[in-house]
């Protein structure tokens, strides 16, 4: 089973990639009429690595664009950007998008990721959203790390009205999953979202804390957690894959959370990211207010990245 997450305006990504678009087009328009050789392509190339698109997927991009041009030697520049939204867009389809649901019981959701790249932002942005699918909502704090996040966990549980499971004296976090899920089963809830520390990736013993939430989770509730989403900060670029690799190793990540999309000119990094590792970005966040998650969807993303037109817009 998926979530029927609630559409929200696709219209908050096109602005968020304005940055990223407005580069690639008014470079690639100053390439219109030119004849297509290789040196057209190298030009093509270096236009695509300041989007942060990554040396894989654009050489996997300039191979595709080499080998249409092979068989099309008619082909223009506009055909060859067309061919690039496909290939760009290609076995991306193939990945789950939509959050999984468990029908036999609240739905566990374990958020991870770095220092401040957005989780307990990212768990309201969710329980908000949750919320307008009628789905009842329960918090766990199993950021135990710092005594101020528990607060900001707070803040938003009041504002939501949703309720909350706190760290008894700042107890191992995996103790507050387990009491979390106890309570969201005992009460029926549909959904449990839990927010862990911030942490650097390469701090193994804390990614040995996290394995043990995992660990925890199901042995609370085999089957659980259902989904275990990392949050990456869009504006670190292609660090972020090298962050969501050690994550998914340790942890076995089932998607992507990119935020802070509105500030950055490198939206490329969110098709590479997925393409890299073959993993789902099933959202993307694009401001700091609740509605400002968006699910993601390939085809409009690398379109509203690509051109200029856009009948959305
Ligand atoms: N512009 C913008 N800001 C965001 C977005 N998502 C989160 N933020 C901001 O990023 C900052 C950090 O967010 P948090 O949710 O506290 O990050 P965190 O990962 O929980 O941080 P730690 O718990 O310290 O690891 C806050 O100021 C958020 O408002 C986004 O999509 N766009
Ligand atoms: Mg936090």
């Amino acid at each position: 089973m998926v979530f029927g997450w609630v559409k929200s305006s696709w219209a908050a990504v096109r602005t968020a990639l304005t940055k990223t678009r407005d580069a690639l087009t008014s470079k690639f328009k100053a390439l219109v009429g030119r004849k297509v050789d290789d040196s057209l392509l190298e030009e093509i190339e270096e236009i695509l690595y300041e989007a942060d698109l990554g040396v894989a997927v654009i050489q996997d991009s300039i191979n595709n664009i080499r080998l249409f041009v092979r068989e099309h030697p008619e082909a223009t520049v506009d055909t060859l950007l067309s061919c690039l939204e496909e290939t760009l867009t290609h076995e991306m389809d193939r990945l789950q998008f939509q959050l999984s649901e468990n029908s036999h019981g609240p739905t566990v959701i374990l958020v991870i990721g770095s220092n401040g790249s957005g989780k307990t932002t990212t768990i309201a942005k969710l329980a908000h959203g949750f919320a307008a699918q009628k789905k009842t909502v329960l918090l766990a704090a199993a950021d135990t790390f710092r005594a101020a996040a528990q607060e900001q966990l707070g803040i938003w549980a009041k504002r939501l009205q949703v309720d909350i499971i706190h760290a008894a004296n700042m107890a191992d976090p995996a103790a507050v999953a387990f009491d979390a899920i106890t309570a969201a089963t005992s009460r029926g809830v549909d959904v449990l979202l839990i927010d862990t520390a911030g942490r650097l990736e390469n701090k193994l013993h804390l990614l040995r804390e996290l394995e043990k939430v995992k660990k925890t989770c199901h042995k609370a509730l085999p089957g659980s957690p259902h989904e275990i989403l990392l949050v990456l900060d869009a504006t670190i670029g292609q660090n972020g894959i090298e962050q969501a690799k050690s994550f998914h190793n340790s942890m076995g990540i089932t998607g992507l959370i990119l935020t802070k999309l509105d500030g950055s000119a490198k939206g490329g990094v969110v098709i590479a990211i997925q393409k890299q590792l073959s993993l789902p970005v099933k959202f993307v966040g694009v401001g700091e207010s609740l509605d400002s998650l968006v699910p993601f969807d390939p085809k409009t993303f690398v379109h509203s990245m690509l051109f200029a037109d856009d009948a959305e817009s």
